[in-house]
């Protein structure tokens, strides 16, 4: 029997709760799919940072390495520890270490949720440069605390690291609908985003079949409103990418529905799958977060593990839950919680 390991760090607030939901979900289509979903589970958090001065133990990487996947819940509690240091110390090295540099997350209207639009097509893949970008974390303060001080952010573009991530978004068109529109603001960035232009350019060279369409960040953010119909692929930097896939969480029906894969298509490494959606403080530990996104971020996990099947059996049995539209979490207008719309998503199984 086919099986597979999988490194659990459900992480702080509504993390735990939604990995929860999310695993008994995977385990169950595993079990009936005829394959073996092993864990082991991390608390790495920011409770651990409290208690140890580290998000991760210093060796959590070499730990995760073992694993054929890393499934995570949500970083950050900022009442206890400030954001930049939760991310910059658990997700953000996770990725890097990794190299898991296409992050993908789909946007679509599943059945039975209307989302804030009156437009009905919303089917969206959104791939994010992961690795580098804004998020590379080159910079730094001096002057600190005085009138003079200077803070200095850098963002970094390699041609590895934006060919790479155009190309594997054109390999995701041509699974698709066969278009991409690739995202910048060249007008205003005149070095990175004009270089992100070139490669672009070049990249599409070797995708005739492809569609390409270039858009500025801001007009792309109105196309997301007024016609998403139009968009297949859309490919965009890390903070580009990073604030597109809310707006498209929010069209989708909140972020209790967006999911993502952090992916290394080269495979070697663990690639690692989470909701979109951060812990969520002022819900933690209610019991009533949309485990939607965590489930649907496990069928993605499934499907690069070799799984299709199986991972579009759980997409299906979450549409019949959310096309019947009884059991749902607040978010959503209803009064579940957390744990019975997963044990609905198992019934529809
Ligand atoms: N579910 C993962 C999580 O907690 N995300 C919060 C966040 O701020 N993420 C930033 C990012 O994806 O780069």
């Amino acid at each position: 029997m086919a099986g597979y390991r999988i490194a659990l760090i459900p992480g702080d607030g509504v993390g735990v709760e939604v990995v929860d939901a999310a695993w008994s979900v995977l385990t169950a289509a595993a079990g009936r799919a005829g394959f073996a979903l092993d864990h082991e589970r991390f608390a790495w958090s920011c409770r651990h940072y409290l208690d140890t001065g580290r998000m991760m133990p210093q060796d959590g990487i070499d730990r995760l390495r073992a694993f054929d996947a890393v499934f995570l819940g949500a970083v950050g509690w900022p009442a206890l520890v400030p954001d930049a240091v939760s991310l910059h110390g658990l997700l953000l090295p996770i990725r890097k270490a990794f190299d898991l540099y296409a992050n993908i997350r789909p946007h679509r209207l599943l059945r039975g949720v209307t989302g804030p639009l009156r437009a009905g097509a919303f089917d969206i893949l959104c791939v994010r440069e992961n690795t580098e970008g804004e998020y590379s974390g080159a910079g730094g303060r001096v002057h600190q605390g005085t009138p003079d001080e200077v803070a200095v952010e850098t963002s970094i573009f390699t041609r590895r690291g934006v060919e790479r991530v155009l190309r594997f978004g054109f390999e995701q068109a041509r699974r698709r609908r066969r278009r991409l529109a690739s995202v910048t603001k060249s007008n205003a960035q005149k070095h990175s985003m004009v270089f992100w232009d070139e490669v672009t350019e070049q990249v599409a060279r070797d995708f005739p079949d492809v569609e390409v369409t270039r858009f500025h960040v801001d007009a792309m953010a109105a196309k997301f409103v007024l016609r998403p119909d139009e968009l297949d692929v859309v490919v965009a930097s890390n903070l580009f990418g990073d604030i597109l896939t809310d707006l498209g969480a929010a069209i989708q029906g909140g972020l209790g529905f967006a999911a993502s894969a952090n992916l290394n298509p080269a495979g070697g490494v663990p690639s690692m799958f989470e909701p979109v959606h951060g812990s969520a403080p002022d819900i933690a530990g209610k019991g009533i977060a949309n485990p939607m996104a965590a489930i649907w971020s496990g069928a993605l996990m499934l499907e690069h593990l070799g799984q299709p099947a199986c991972a579009a059996g759980i997409l299906a049995a979450m549409e019949r839950v959310t096309a019947e539209g009884r059991t749902l979490t607040p978010d959503q207008g209803g009064t579940a919680t957390t744990g019975e719309v997963a044990a609905a998503v198992i019934a529809a199984l």
